[in-house]
C-alpha cells in the first residue's frame, strides 16, 4: 500500500474547501480566490496560500502560452492550455511552503516563473485571507502618499491596488504586494532594494518581461518603494 494514496484519488469527488483561478502568464501566476459574496474575491500572485487538509480546487487558464502546474510535493504535474479549461487539486497536510517550477517551456523567463504554496494552520489562513479581502491601507505620511502618487501616474496603467482607482491587469494585483516574500515569480526576495532595482531594471533582471524599465528620478523611485512596503 505504500504507493497508493487514498486521499489523492479521492480528491476530485470533494467538494473543495476552497476554488482558485491560477492564471498562467509569461512570466508569473495571477491567483484569484472565488468566493460567492463579491466583495470576498480577490487576487494576488505567485503565492498560493491554503488551509491545511482541506481539498482545494485549482483551475488553470492562461494568458498567452503553454504553461504547466507543478508543486511536486502536493499534486502531479497540469498542463496549462490555451483554450483548455484543465484543473488540478491540491492539499497539504501539514502547513509549510511548497515550492513548484514551470515545467514547460514558456518562454525566455520559463526558468523565472515559479509559484509558492504556503500552506497554513486554518486559522493563520483565516487571518491572511481577511487581510488580503481588505482594501489597500490608506497611506499614513506625507512621504507615502507621494509615493501613491507616483504610482497612480506611473505604475496604474498595469497594476491594480484595490481601493486607490488603479485598476490595471497586465501585471500583479500590488494590494498587498508587501504581505508577499518574494516579487517577479519567486526570483526576488521582496525587500526595499530589490524592488527598487526592479522598477527600474526589469528588464536587466528578467528580459523580455511585460514589466519595463522605468527609470525614474531617485526621489520618485525611493518613495513609490516606500509606498509599495507599506502595502501589507
Ligand atoms: C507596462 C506594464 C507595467 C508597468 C507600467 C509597470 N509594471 Fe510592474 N509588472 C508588470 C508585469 C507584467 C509584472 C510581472 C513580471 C514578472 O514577474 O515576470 C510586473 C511586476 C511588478 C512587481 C512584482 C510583483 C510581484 O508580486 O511579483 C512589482 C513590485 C511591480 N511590478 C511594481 C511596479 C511599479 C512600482 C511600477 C511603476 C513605477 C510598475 N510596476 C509599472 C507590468 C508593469
Ligand atoms: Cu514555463
Amino acid at each position: 500500500m505504500d504507493s497508493f494514496n487514498p486521499r489523492r484519488l479521492a480528491l476530485p469527488s470533494h467538494t473543495p474547501a476552497l476554488t482558485l483561478d491560477v492564471r498562467a502568464h509569461q512570466w508569473w501566476w495571477e491567483v484569484r480566490y472565488r468566493n460567492d459574496e463579491p466583495s470576498r474575491i480577490f487576487t494576488t500572485a505567485n503565492e498560493i496560500h491554503i488551509p491545511t487538509e482541506k481539498p482545494v480546487r485549482i483551475n488553470l487558464p492562461t494568458a498567452d502560452v503553454i504553461h504547466s502546474f507543478w508543486v511536486p510535493q502536493l499534486a502531479g504535474k497540469m498542463d496549462v492550455i490555451p483554450g483548455q479549461a484543465n484543473s488540478t487539486w491540491i492539499q497539504a497536510d501539514k502547513a509549510g511552503d511548497y515550492s513548484g517550477p514551470c515545467t514547460e517551456y514558456c518562454g525566455a523567463q520559463h526558468a523565472h516563473m515559479a509559484l509558492h504554496v504556503i500552506a497554513q494552520a486554518p486559522d493563520d489562513f483565516a487571518a491572511w485571507r481577511e487581510g488580503q479581502v481588505s482594501a489597500a491601507p490608506t497611506p499614513q505620511s506625507e512621504r507615502l502618499q507621494q509615493g501613491q502618487k507616483v504610482f497612480l501616474t506611473r505604475c496604474s496603467v498595469c497594476h491594480a491596488v484595490r481601493g486607490t482607482g488603479a485598476g490595471g491587469n497586465l501585471g500583479p494585483d500590488l494590494t498587498h504586494v508587501a504581505s508577499r516574500g518574494t516579487i517577479a515569480a519567486g526570483w526576488l526576495v521582496n525587500n526595499a532594494a530589490n524592488n527598487a532595482a526592479w522598477i527600474n531594471n526589469a528588464q536587466a533582471l528578467k528580459p523580455g518581461s511585460s514589466m519595463p524599465s522605468l527609470h525614474l528620478p531617485p526621489e520618485e523611485l525611493t518613495k513609490v518603494v516606500a509606498y509599495l512596503g507599506s502595502l501589507k
